[in-house]
């Protein structure tokens, strides 16, 4: 697949506020800073289409991406931030929480995933829930670029074990900065999107 329009739609704090669900979507789910926006910029080809930051909790709201007027990317706000009160992330919870419950038009969720670390209780809870729900999921491990190749492998193993995918689910390493694992995330996403 190959992008070749790329826009913003729409931003939402509440479901009043997304666009129609007349086409399937494929939302970005993971913790603050694991390259949710940044991942989104690589594969459309637009380096500031979202905005990026080296400090967690940039992203606040529900983005809405069309792309290729035919699907959307949704990049949604990371969780497991501790810098805002409690009464913000719950709410910040509370508002990723209804879209993924509620959004009869979402596809597929790609958990991002530091190929760093072990993956936390949250992406647990969350792979664990789309299974629940039978959605389509897939797991890019981000930062590829951080470690060398035999870290990455043995933490790759660490990463399917830890979040209990099975053998034919996908967990593909991407590095934003090097530009690798594009082509491979974007042939997966295709299939599913099928
Ligand atoms: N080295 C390296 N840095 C990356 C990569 N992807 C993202 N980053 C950096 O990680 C930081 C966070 O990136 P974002 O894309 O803003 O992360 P996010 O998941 O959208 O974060 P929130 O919006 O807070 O949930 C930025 O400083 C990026 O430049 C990557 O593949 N390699
Ligand atoms: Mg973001």
């Amino acid at each position: 697949m190959l992008i070749t329009k790329s826009e913003l739609e729409a931003v939402a704090v509440k479901p009043a506020q997304y666009p129609p669900d007349d086409r399937k979507e494929i939302a970005f789910a993971g913790r603050s800073n694991v390259g949710k926006s940044s991942l989104l910029n690589l594969l459309t080809g637009r380096k500031s289409l979202a905005r990026v930051s080296g400090s967690p909790g940039k992203t606040r709201t529900i983005n809405f991406y069309s792309v290729n007027d035919s699907f959307r990317i949704v990049d949604l706000p990371g969780y497991g931030y501790a810098r805002v009160s409690r009464s913000v992330t719950e709410k910040w919870g509370d508002m990723v929480d209804a879209y993924l419950k509620s959004r009869q038009n979402l596809t597929v969720v790609v958990l991002l995933a530091d190929i760093r670390h072990k993956p936390t209780a949250q992406d647990i809870q969350l792979y664990e829930w789309l299974r629940a729900y039978r959605l389509d999921g897939l797991v890019a491990a981000t930062k590829a670029d951080k470690i060398s190749k035999s870290e990455a492998s043995r933490n790759l193993r660490v990463i399917r074990e830890t979040l209990g995918l099975a053998d034919a689910d996908k967990l593909l390493p991407v590095s934003v900065l090097k530009r690798t694992g594009v082509e491979d995330l974007l042939a997966a996403l295709e299939d599913l999107l099928r």
